[in-house]
């Protein structure tokens, strides 16, 4: 018989996090997604950043949706455009992108089921048990309302089983989601949703605005810490999945408004020059003292600027609301 000797096999990691991660900090200037951002630490730490006092913007949009819920609904019914041609206003089912913890959500819900009856709502997440938390709890309080989960990622391109006759598709992408993409990955996100959509469904989409700088930085910087622990918990979430040595009290939370490219940065930057082993990736990264880690961007657009991205994604941006201060934007777009 023969032996066979079993040399130590060269296993590389390759999940999705691993690939991000190596892709991420060989490059330079350093980075890491995003999309990190959200283990279950990450999910609960966002959430309290949403509560925050510098943290406007689901605060703001919140409002826009308790002033405006009806008329939003009403509009992406078609009953507007019922009144003038007679065709009999549709029904509405509810996909949302990203969908998370679904709060603010659930004042369109109420409003639509008000409306009609009886709503479908189907809540698009990549994380299954974000999608759990939400589905159980939104059939329980509001009446009507039936939850059809869907994980996928839709950053890879949007599938929707068709909506049965008479129905109109109303995608609700809300809380400046789309914000953390860079113009071209918008744009191709809102061709993505474009394609999966019929002529008559619509797009709401929910934007932040340009504003005072010391507002912005406020709300990325805010005085209790919560969103350095947000940036910071990155790092533990290398060194709990990657089991890499990250020692959290030697970076810092830096958050930089860039004015060229209409964003707020956030970065971890290194206090000192120090070496750090991802120990499943086989890998060390040394870091010169004041190196940082480019995590975030947070898109701040200009008035106009959302209609005009949609109407390159060939929607048609049919009504604009906002709040009294002009912070927050919230788009409703139809396919025609
Ligand atoms: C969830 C992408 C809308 O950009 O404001 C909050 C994430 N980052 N504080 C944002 C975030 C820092 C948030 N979005």
């Amino acid at each position: 018989m023969t032996a066979f000797a079993l040399s130590q096999p060269t296993v590389r990691l390759e999940t999705p996090v691993a690939s991000a991660v190596r892709e991420g900090l060989a490059a330079h200037p350093r980075r890491l997604p995003s999309w990190l951002f959200y283990d279950a630490d990450g999910s609960r730490l966002f959430d309290q950043i949403t509560r925050l006092p510098e943290y406007y913007l689901t605060r703001t949009e919140r409002d826009i949706f308790s002033a405006h819920a009806d008329s939003i609904i009403a509009q992406a019914a078609g009953a507007q455009a019922a009144g003038q041609t007679g065709i009999k206003p549709a029904r509405l089912r509810i996909a949302e992108l990203g969908a998370g913890s679904a709060d603010k959500t659930r004042l369109l819900l109420k409003a639509a089921a008000g409306r009609q009856g009886t709503l479908l709502y189907e809540p698009v997440d990549v994380s299954a048990t974000a999608l759990e938390a939400a589905h159980a709890r939104i059939e329980r309080e509001i009446p009507g309302v039936r939850v059809a989960p869907l994980v996928t990622d839709y950053t890879e391109g949007l599938y929707l089983s068709p909506a049965h006759p008479g129905e109109r598709r109303m995608v609700l992408y809300i809380g400046s989601s789309i914000g953390n993409f860079e113009p071209h990955q918008a744009a191709q996100l809102l061709e993505g949703i474009r394609a999966a959509l019929e002529p008559g469904d619509s797009l709401l989409l929910g934007v932040d605005l340009r504003k005072d700088e010391r507002i912005l930085l406020a709300a990325y910087d805010d005085a209790a810490g919560i969103t350095a622990r947000f940036n910071l918990n990155l790092l533990a979430r290398l060194n709990r999945e990657l089991a890499a040595d990250f020692d959290l009290e030697t970076f810092a939370h830096r958050a930089v408004w860039n004015t060229t490219e209409s964003r707020i940065e956030m970065h971890l930057e290194s206090l000192v020059a120090q070496s750090v082993q991802l120990s499943l990736l086989d890998l060390e990264i040394r870091f010169a003292a004041g190196e940082r880690i480019h995590t975030e961007n947070s898109y701040k657009y200009a008035p106009g600027q959302v209609e005009s991205m949609l109407q390159k994604a060939a929607f048609t941006a049919e009504s604009t609301w906002t709040d009294e201060r002009n912070w927050f934007a919230v788009c409703l777009a139809r396919v025609e």
